[in-house]
């Protein structure tokens, strides 16, 4: 029997086992920018409380795949260069209208650019110097990245999906990887969405038409389905 994780609307993975070599853990957008005081997403007016719960069950997580050895982490970033040469002129105004303009100075520097504080990943997930950090200028991960190459030259064919927002990010990275045949399981603690209703629904999406871009699981199931890959001796580096 493989491993595979309780999930809704198929335990996972569909092909019935899970392989650490050919799985990644995708950690999107964990940024200051999106969950802190001060940052893009507080700016704008909204409970940074809904995405900043995705952090503890996130956390747990990685603590787990990194003692599994084989198993590739990445992280991405959402952000523009300096020069905001990068950014759509349509993205930079329609942030503007809400009073968080992408290149404007905020608490956390300026919004959305590389290498200002809030850009930068939150302290709890910072990666480790083995992980893989993908940057990235739009919603989705695989536009105008190496995502995809990353995860070819590793033979990766499964991705576990965390980070924030879902019905953003998120979502637009897990459509994107289904329609590229990448077997995709969301984990739906380790996500949240500036607005609530929209989190419930973009689960609901996912698991439409039989599991439409994939499954649904929790931080819970996936643990406790991926203990006996654990090795006891702490973490393994890939
Ligand atoms: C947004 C993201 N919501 N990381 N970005 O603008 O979901």
């Amino acid at each position: 029997m493989g491993i595979t994780v309780k999930a809704d609307p198929y335990d996972w993975p569909y092909d019935g086992d899970i392989d650490p070599a050919r799985t990644a853990l995708l950690v999107i957008d964990m940024q200051h920018d999106f969950c802190g005081k001060g940052g893009y997403v507080d700016k704008m007016g909204y409970d940074i409380g809904l995405t900043a719960r995705a952090i503890k069950p996130i956390q747990d997580v990685l603590d787990t795949v990194r003692r599994i050895p084989g198993f590739t982490v990445i992280h991405t970033r959402e952000g523009h260069r300096p020069d905001l040469s990068d950014c759509p002129p349509n993205k930079r105004w329609r942030s503007r209208r809400i009073g968080a303009g992408i290149g404007d100075p905020g608490p956390a520097g300026r919004i959305l650019v590389r290498g200002e504080p809030g850009w930068d990943i939150v302290a709890e997930l910072k990666p480790l110097p083995d992980e893989l950090v993908v940057d990235k200028p739009g919603k989705g991960s695989f536009y105008a990245t190496d995502l995809d190459i990353l995860l070819r030259n590793r033979a990766i064919t499964h991705l576990v999906i965390t980070g924030i927002t879902t019905d953003v990010c998120v979502h637009t990275t897990m459509r994107d990887a289904n329609d590229r045949g990448y077997e995709c399981l969301l984990l739906e603690d380790c996500t949240g969405a500036t607005d609530e209703g929209n989190y419930r629904a973009a689960i609901q999406m996912i698991k439409m038409q039989g599991g439409v871009f994939g499954s649904v699981s929790s931080s819970r199931d996936f643990i406790a389905a991926l203990s006996p890959l654990v090795s006891e001796g702490g973490r393994v580096p890939r």
